[in-house]
């Protein structure tokens, strides 16, 4: 009797488990770049959560987390080929592809982070959003990236001057070749996966990212001293292929968006505790940081940068409503 109780309950433990893995119609598979646990993957797990709640299981959401898809660039184009259906994406590698997400890519176009919250939930972030839709993709939501500093193995820097000739690594955005060199370095646009091996080797002096990128890349391991200039603030990006959006009923789509945009606040604070996580684990580890720079020659030296890439009346109405949203 006990035999075939405990039978029976293993049997009906494996058809209910076999029953909750087909339950999903479409499973979703999105890609990150980070790993397991990190503030971007747990937000769009959450949105899957959401998803398969909303859809009685029907919409479910696999990440594939730790660049197991491949580096950025390559799985924006197999996203926009349909190959993968979902990306968590910074906005810089779209940055060649997408000219308007070249705009809140730009340094120092953001006051603060709360300054970005503001123009990525308004009407900037929403023409942004809509300007994926060119391109065989569908834009989500937008999440938190933090600020990026630069990073290197060489020398703390104190001024604009000490990064001379440093050879800093950037993600392939032609503006953060021209971002770099306007400072007086080097720059060296490289798939982020290949960071580390190559601040270890020489290949590069350091190069630049937020408190948790620098601290779950082990970079801080090879570049100990960080310099809190702050350049950028460039939001992250989830996109749908248009593909698989496509494939959706009309109201799948909508609970789609909407999961997204529900995902945005348990992203934020999830950003929040883990950069000050990671920052407390850097520091911890012994990293030289320099937090007091002054930040207006580096502004200052933008100047050029804009120039070259605000040049149309849309991009240049961008940028006024963005320094004019309060
Ligand atoms: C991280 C972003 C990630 C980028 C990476 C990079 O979250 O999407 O791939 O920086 O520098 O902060 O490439």
């Amino acid at each position: 009797m006990t035999f075939t109780k405990t039978i029976g309950a293993a049997l009906l433990a494996s058809v209910a488990m076999a029953s909750a893995a087909t339950a999903c119609e479409v499973t979703l598979r999105s890609s990150d770049t980070h790993p397991d646990g990190y503030p971007t993957v747990a937000a769009v797990n959450h949105m899957g959560d959401l998803l398969e709640e909303r859809t009685d299981g029907r919409l479910c959401i696999e990440v594939s987390h730790s660049a197991q898809l491949g580096q950025e660039k390559d799985t924006i184009e197999q996203t926009q080929f349909g190959v993968i259906d979902m990306n968590r994406v910074s906005l810089g590698p779209f940055n060649n592809i997408i000219e308007e997400t070249q705009i809140p890519s730009l340094p120092y176009i953001f006051r603060s982070v709360e300054h970005m919250h503001k123009v990525m939930d308004g009407p900037v972030g929403d023409q942004i959003l809509e300007a994926f839709s060119d391109h065989d993709l569908v834009g989500l939501a937008f999440f938190d990236g933090g600020s990026r500093s630069f990073y290197n193995s060489q020398k703390p820097i104190n001024s604009i001057e000490d990064l001379a000739g440093l050879k800093f690594r950037v993600m392939q955005s032609d503006m953060f070749v021209d971002m770099v060199s306007a400072l007086g370095a080097n720059a060296t646009p490289m798939p982020y996966g290949e960071v580390y091996s190559s601040i270890q080797t020489g290949v590069i002096d350091g190069a630049e990212n937020n408190w948790p990128s620098y601290d779950s890349s082990g970079h801080f391991e090879v570049a100990q001293y960080y310099t809190l200039d702050q350049h950028l603030i460039v939001p992250e990006v989830l996109v749908m292929a248009k593909s698989s959006f496509d494939k959706l009923s009309a109201e799948d789509q909508e609970i789609v968006r909407q999961a997204a945009r529900d995902s945005v606040p348990v992203m934020r604070e999830l950003w929040a505790a883990r950069e000050a996580e990671s920052e407390a684990r850097v520091r911890a580890a012994g990293v030289e940081i320099v937090t007091d720079i002054d930040k207006t020659p580096f502004i200052e030296a933008m100047v050029p940068v804009y120039e070259k890439y605000v040049t149309s009346p849309v991009l240049q109405q961008m940028v006024a409503d963005i320094q004019a949203t309060e």
